[in-house]
């Protein structure tokens, strides 16, 4: 049975990197970027007639990204063997394919070849299983969004005992059971972007609002909610009263059943915060099939192709995102510098990420993206992913 299963997972497995391989790399090379600032991998649809003014936190990533000491590399580079897996809380979530994008274009500029591969939904035990078969495979290195912090400590350990470094990346192993977590943007800043959303979205006489995340045990989702409730504290905010936080366990059905139970439970609700792609949309969208816009708003973390039409129709006037693109080809610049020995991946380490310049490990052990960008009607048009 365990053998049957093995094999199928490497018949998916194969078949998936000749997949990738077809269309993943041969994409057209990205544009240079100003380092780790959000921008357009290809041209928006319906550009804007003038550019919108960058909010201030896309203008502070752009002053604050870290300077390209290197010129950018885009030319394929020739194969090294090297194979990697990249592997997302879940399979079939645009954020995460568009991360697996800049992955590929990694990839590519490094000569390594990385499998995107994940669980079908995201669930740790699943995730464990599929990252056992990884190392049994002698993949040359782990790049993994962590559905629980804790539970895949031990397997993350094991895999580094084994040789095989890992990195987590979006959501994060506990430290113990990654080499270094590459992460997109600082959590306390994450939070108090989308607390300060949502009081623009209430307005200054504030009002009820809930949350409505990932799964119950998403590492990076609970820092955020613990971060979100130390910005409630702030007298700025006090007019904002959270009353409720439910889990639609990146599943857009029952993130969509979710806020319609919020809904039902608050009639007076005023802003649903989702710091989940899957969740932000499918909260807009039920706000929008409920004939709620301009009742209850919808912010926190979305794409901007899946959140342009909420945005136009006023379900999500403003929302937060960093490019999951960059984060993808950090990730694996990160993981390759690692196994290749060019660092250990110890705090103060120094790498060059290509089009994103150069990187230091923190002493928390974490490489930092940078900021998020705000996204609203006046710049939605100028990103597209
Ligand atoms: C979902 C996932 C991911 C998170 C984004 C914001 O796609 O939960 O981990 O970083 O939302």
């Amino acid at each position: 049975m365990k053998t049957r299963f093995s094999f199928t997972l490497l018949i998916a497995v194969v078949a998936l990197s000749m997949l990738l391989s077809a269309c993943g790399p041969q994409a057209t090379p990205v544009p240079t970027q100003a380092p780790a600032a959000p921008q357009p991998t290809t041209a928006p649809a319906q550009p804007t007639a003038a550019p919108a003014q960058p909010t201030a936190a896309a203008t502070s990533a752009a002053t604050s990204a870290p300077a390209a000491t290197t010129a950018p590399t885009t030319a394929p580079a020739a194969s090294t063997g090297r194979v990697y897996a990249l592997v997302p809380k879940n399979l079939g979530n645009p954020y995460f394919d568009t991360a697996n994008k800049g992955a590929q274009q990694a990839a590519t500029e490094l000569g390594v070849t990385v499998n995107y591969t994940g669980p079908a939904t995201a669930d740790a035990t699943q995730q464990i299983q599929l990252i056992n078969s990884l190392i049994a495979q002698k993949v040359s290195g782990l790049a993994i969004s962590a559905d629980d912090a804790d539970a895949l400590k031990p397997v993350g350990a094991q895999a580094i005992a084994a040789g095989i470094p890992v990195v987590s990346w979006d959501s994060a192993i506990a430290a113990g059971g990654r080499t270094v977590h590459v992460n997109q943007a600082e959590a306390q800043g994450i939070a108090d972007v989308q607390i300060k959303m949502a009081l623009d979205l209430t307005g200054p006489n504030g009002g009820k609002i809930a949350i409505l995340s990932a799964t119950s045990t998403a590492p990076n989702q609970n820092e955020w909610i613990a971060d979100m409730k130390t910005t409630l504290q702030k007298p700025e905010y006090s007019k904002l009263q959270l009353v409720d936080t439910v889990y639609g366990n990146d599943e857009d059905t029952k993130s969509y059943q979710e806020a319609q139970g919020l809904f039902m439970k608050y009639p007076d609700l005023k802003v649903i915060i989702a710091p989940t792609t899957v969740g932000i949309a499918a909260a807009a969208r039920a706000v929008q099939d409920g004939n709620l816009v301009g009742k209850v708003f919808v912010t926190g973390l979305g794409t901007p192709n899946q959140m342009r039409a909420y945005v136009k129709s006023g379900a999500s006037p403003e929302f937060a995102l960093w490019n999951p693109s960059d984060l993808g080809y950090l990730a694996i610049y990160t993981l390759d510098a690692i196994a290749t020995g060019k660092i250990k991946g110890q705090p103060g380490d120094k790498f060059t990420a290509g089009k994103l310049g150069q990187y230091t490990i923190a002493q928390d052990g974490t490489v930092l993206l940078g900021p998020p960008t705000v996204f609203d009607k006046n710049n939605i048009d100028q990103f597209n992913f």
